[in-house]
């Protein structure tokens, strides 16, 4: 079938008549490994056989931006599938600044492996995070307004938030700039690098509490197990205690407070599905399907426009 027969038709992913011909082009291409528009039985084989690898995102990831099925990416590929998205006519990322030429060299000519790609796609996204700050402080102040931090961690970060963080994010940044109306680079910084982290986080609390997951946690004690296990910066821990005040107002947090900022758990909730996954056979299953679909576009591409998403 054609990649809208399969996006379209099958998934349901996108609304049947108002849907981005390149959104579905780009969603088919994930599974179209021999790029030729169609997506054959064989190909739909396969394609389950690789989401049981436990890097599948990222594998997932690397189909959707090599483009001609070579089994490495080019700028040109690259730069290709991102000016398709939404993301970027939102908010465009530069395509010559030096972060590109380290990946693909000077002339841009070098070819990304897999592996390469997988860093690439990771620093990509913390790349872009900065690259927006600096679009929205466009007189190098070193501060945003709270509206573009939250603009940008929605379509930059979109796969970092957890429903929670997103629906107060406004709130988090009011509360820990002083009720300020801007957000500082240092705090951007620290929110980004606090939720990429949160699995360390979890742990750090586990420490402290040795393995309980009820016990309240103070900053003090908090404090003390992360400079002690991380490297984690007393910023990041002020945010983390921030952003559990609001949740719970307790000035302590448990294990729960974490598990509801924690974005590890988009992953794992996808790993622990595709282990279940043996034949993906009936229309029963196609909420797998999107589900892995969609959160590779989104990991790599931020969100769908137009998706509806019918699981
Ligand atoms: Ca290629």
């Amino acid at each position: 079938m054609t990649s809208e027969d399969f996006v379209i038709g099958y998934l349901r992913i996108l609304d049947e008549k108002n849907h981005n011909a390149d959104t579905v082009r780009l969603l088919g291409s994930i599974v179209d490994t021999s790029k030729d528009g169609l997506i054959s039985y064989a190909e739909f084989q396969a394609f389950e056989g690789l989401l049981c690898f436990p890097d599948a995102l990222y594998k997932t990831a690397f189909q959707l931006f090599d483009t001609n099925g070579n089994g490495m990416v080019s700028f040109q590929e690259f730069s290709e599938v991102i000016q398709k998205t939404e993301l970027h006519k939102k908010i465009p990322f530069n395509l010559n600044s030096p972060f590109i030429q380290l990946y693909f060299g000077k002339d841009k000519s070098r070819l990304v492996s897999y592996s390469e790609f997988s860093q690439f796609l990771h620093d990509f996204h913390e790349e872009y995070a900065i690259e927006g700050f600096r679009r929205a402080d466009k007189n190098g102040t070193g501060f945003i307004s709270i509206l573009d931090f939250q603009e940008i961690m929605s379509s930059i970060k979109s796969h970092l938030l957890t429903s929670q963080v997103q629906s107060h994010l406004i709130e988090a940044a009011q509360l820990s700039q002083g009720a300020g109306s801007r957000v500082s680079f240092p705090y951007f910084i620290a929110f980004n690098s606090l939720l990429n982290n949160m699995e360390l986080v979890k742990r750090i609390y586990l420490n402290v509490t040795n393995g309980h997951r009820t016990q309240e946690v103070s900053k003090e004690e908090f404090m003390h197990s992360a400079q002690a296990m991380s490297q984690m910066t007393p910023l990041e821990v002020d945010i983390l205690f921030h952003l559990c005040d609001i949740l719970h107002q307790t000035g302590r947090i448990v294990y729960n407070d974490l598990y509801a900022i924690a974005p590890e758990q988009y992953f794992k909730q996808i790993t622990n599905r595709l282990a279940e996954i043996h034949a993906v056979s009936g229309p029963e299953d196609r909420g797998v399907l999107i589900q892995i679909l969609e959160s590779t576009y989104r990991f790599s591409l931020g969100s769908i426009a137009g998706g509806e998403c019918v699981y």
